[in-house]
């Protein structure tokens, strides 16, 4: 065997191996796919979506065995994969949708205890706009954020109370008083909220305050 045939035998060789590592490797990827979708359908019987889900997905799975050669079977599941990536993007925005958090105001360490306050909410002598936020302070910390839901109001603003067991200031305590600082979303300004008729912003744990607020 002269050097050429000797160098073709072996570029053949090598060329055959990767070939069934690549299928082992879409083998495997399909046979992890179904245990991962068996468990989803095991742990949540009752949500009717995610059945839907994995309905639609076990049909994709019949379409790639039924696709026969192991080339057709490696295409259609990265399809699959790419079709489920698509609907956990839905369910996100979704959940967007659902629930509006805000984005200028960043609440680090909220407690497991609050006081609720609520009131109208004018900027810049105009009902404040969905998306405009409401921040509230003690003693300068930053202990509650709330982003309107409805023109003109705001609440309930949860404002946290501190945590007596660690020496972080994480809140309010009883007595405190509390200043809002609105942020106008059109505009991107901050500035600080004046308490209408100087109503007494004061915290107390559980209680619902009724303040409302100009700028
Ligand atoms: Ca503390």
């Amino acid at each position: 065997m002269d050097f050429k045939s000797k160098f073709v035998l072996v570029l053949i060789i090598s060329l055959l191996v990767i070939n069934s590592f690549v299928l082992v490797f879409f083998i495997k990827k399909s046979i992890t796919g179904e245990a991962i979708r068996d468990d989803v359908k095991l742990k949540s019987p009752t949500s009717i979506d995610e059945d839907k889900e994995t309905e639609t997905q076990s049909t994709d799975e019949g379409s790639i065995g039924s696709g026969g050669s192991s080339s057709s079977g490696g295409s259609s599941s990265s399809g699959s994969g790419g079709s489920s990536g698509g609907s956990n993007n839905e369910q996100k925005n979704g959940q967007e949708e659902e629930k509006l958090e805000p984005a200028y105001f960043k609440l680090t360490s909220p407690t497991s205890k609050w006081a609720d306050f609520y009131g109208s909410l004018t900027i810049d002598n105009e009902p404040a706009q969905i998306g405009d936020e409401i921040a509230a302070f003690a003693q300068g910390n930053l202990c509650g954020v709330f982003i309107v839901e409805n023109k003109g109001s705001y609440g309930f603003l949860h404002v946290y109370a501190d945590d007596v067991l660690t020496r972080e200031d994480e809140g309010a305590i009883s007595g405190d008083k509390i200043i809002f600082k609105v942020f106008d979303l059109s505009k991107g300004i901050e500035r600080e909220a004046v308490i209408v008729d100087n109503a007494n912003a004061i915290w107390h744990a559980d209680e619902r305050i009724k303040i409302d607020l100009e700028d």
